[in-house]
């Protein structure tokens, strides 16, 4: 197939999913277009099955706000035209769904079709702001496709914005073959010299990590179990979790390591991995720490406890219950037999359920029906009357 990708090249979970899945397809001999206004982060590396276009905004002493979302509809169409694409497969509906379907308005009949993958707060923060409401809806509604990260997201879709299309949930993956299994080949005593248990963190320190809660939670561990927290990535609440750290006096204990790549160089070096979200529509990261034997103490919400099982692969406390997440915590970090079953069940449950050869051939299979004109439902009906039949 030949396939455009806009997704937002900044870090985030969506442009992370959609920087791997063009990656994957690419492998798979798809050809892939990423049309952006920046070079996706994680998408590194020549492959030649790659393009990217770059959305280029004009900027004219008339325009106090550039019209990017123009700009982008112009070049999806631009490009599906010159590349003659058979579907553009969007990452956040907006304002991606919508210039996508202008895009498709521009091209008439020789459109291709377009597949809109609803990550998260594109849903759960900003389409639910009123002056984005309707427009999220339309975009949702006018997409010849539409996937979710999570059943949490999908249900959450169809009550808020009452859409009665069909939403097939797709989940997020991680490149097992890519993650370290075993974190004993790692070596800790960098980042803790005096033997400390490793706690791990990575987001886009938004308000909705509660990153102020993975500080809090360090400061009541370490006063039992001496340990030390990473802090991977940037963003809002850096300077205000960094103050927060000094003014609890475990600055020492925390090493903020900014924006990094590849993950997955480090994360098998973590003992837990914590994602107190107030809300988290899937947890990218946290599936990541799994494919790596890293536990998780995360919170019960949103599509979270589809990604940890609750006293399986990790805990699940309630949002904002900082003493439950040290007291688990500490449970784990001293007892070394269950922190480590935990950690082997984290990782089968990736590599059986989340791992990219199969979630890359679910997105295959969608495409394929979103050119066939057909649903998941009519597949199913399909190959139940040729059971029938045979
Ligand atoms: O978490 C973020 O703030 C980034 C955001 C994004 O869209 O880049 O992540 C969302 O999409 C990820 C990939 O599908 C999910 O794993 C995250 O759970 C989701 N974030 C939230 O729901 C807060």
């Amino acid at each position: 197939m030949r396939i455009g990708i806009t997704c937002y090249p900044t870090v985030g979970g969506s442009g992370a999913v959609a920087a791997e899945l063009g990656k994957q397809l690419a492998r798979r001999g798809h050809s892939v277009h990423f049309v952006s206004y920046r070079l996706p982060f994680r998408l590194g590396g020549f492959d030649e099955h790659i393009c990217f276009h770059e959305v280029d905004v004009t900027t004219y002493s008339l325009f106090e706000y550039p019209p990017h979302d123009l700009a982008l509809a112009a070049k999806m169409a631009e490009v599906s035209r010159d590349q003659s694409l058979d579907l553009l497969h969007v990452h956040y509906a907006i304002p991606h769904a919508i210039a996508g379907f202008l895009a498709q308005q521009m091209l008439g009949d020789a459109a291709p079709r377009l597949v809109t993958t609803l990550h998260g707060t594109d849903i759960t923060l900003v389409g639910q702001d009123r002056s984005f409401f309707e427009i999220t809806r339309f975009g949702i509604e006018r997409s010849n496709g539409v996937t979710a990260v999570s059943r949490f997201l999908a249900r959450m879709t169809m009550d808020e914005f009452q859409v009665s299309r069909d939403i097939e949930v797709i989940p997020n993956f991680v490149d097992v073959s890519r993650h370290c299994a075993n974190c004993s080949c790692c070596d800790r005593r960098a980042l803790a010299p005096n033997s400390e248990r490793i706690l791990l963190h990575m987001s886009n320190f938004r308000p909705v990590k509660r990153v102020h809660d993975v500080i809090r939670v360090l400061e009541r561990v370490n006063r039992d179990v001496p340990s030390v927290l990473l802090m991977v990535g940037d963003g809002p609440e850096r300077a205000s979790a960094q103050a927060l750290a000094r003014r609890l006096g475990v600055a020492d204990r925390v090493r903020f390591l900014g924006r990094q790549d590849a993950v997955e160089e480090f994360t098998g070096k973590a003992d837990l991995y914590l994602l107190p979200s107030e809300l988290e529509s899937f947890g990218l990261s946290a599936l990541e720490a799994m494919a790596c034997g890293v536990p998780v103490i995360g919170s019960d919400a949103g599509g979270l406890p589809e990604v940890v099982v609750n006293g399986e692969t990790g805990f699940l406390v309630p949002v904002g219950d900082i003493e439950s997440m040290a007291a688990r915590a500490r449970e784990l970090l001293t007892d070394e037999t269950r922190r480590r079953e935990m950690g082997a069940a984290a990782c089968r449950r990736v590599s059986n359920l989340f791992n990219a050869e199969m979630i890359v051939t679910q997105y295959e299979r969608h495409y394929e029906r979103v050119l066939a004109g057909t649903t998941k439902k009519d597949a199913a009906v399909t190959s139940a009357t040729d059971r029938k039949g045979q």
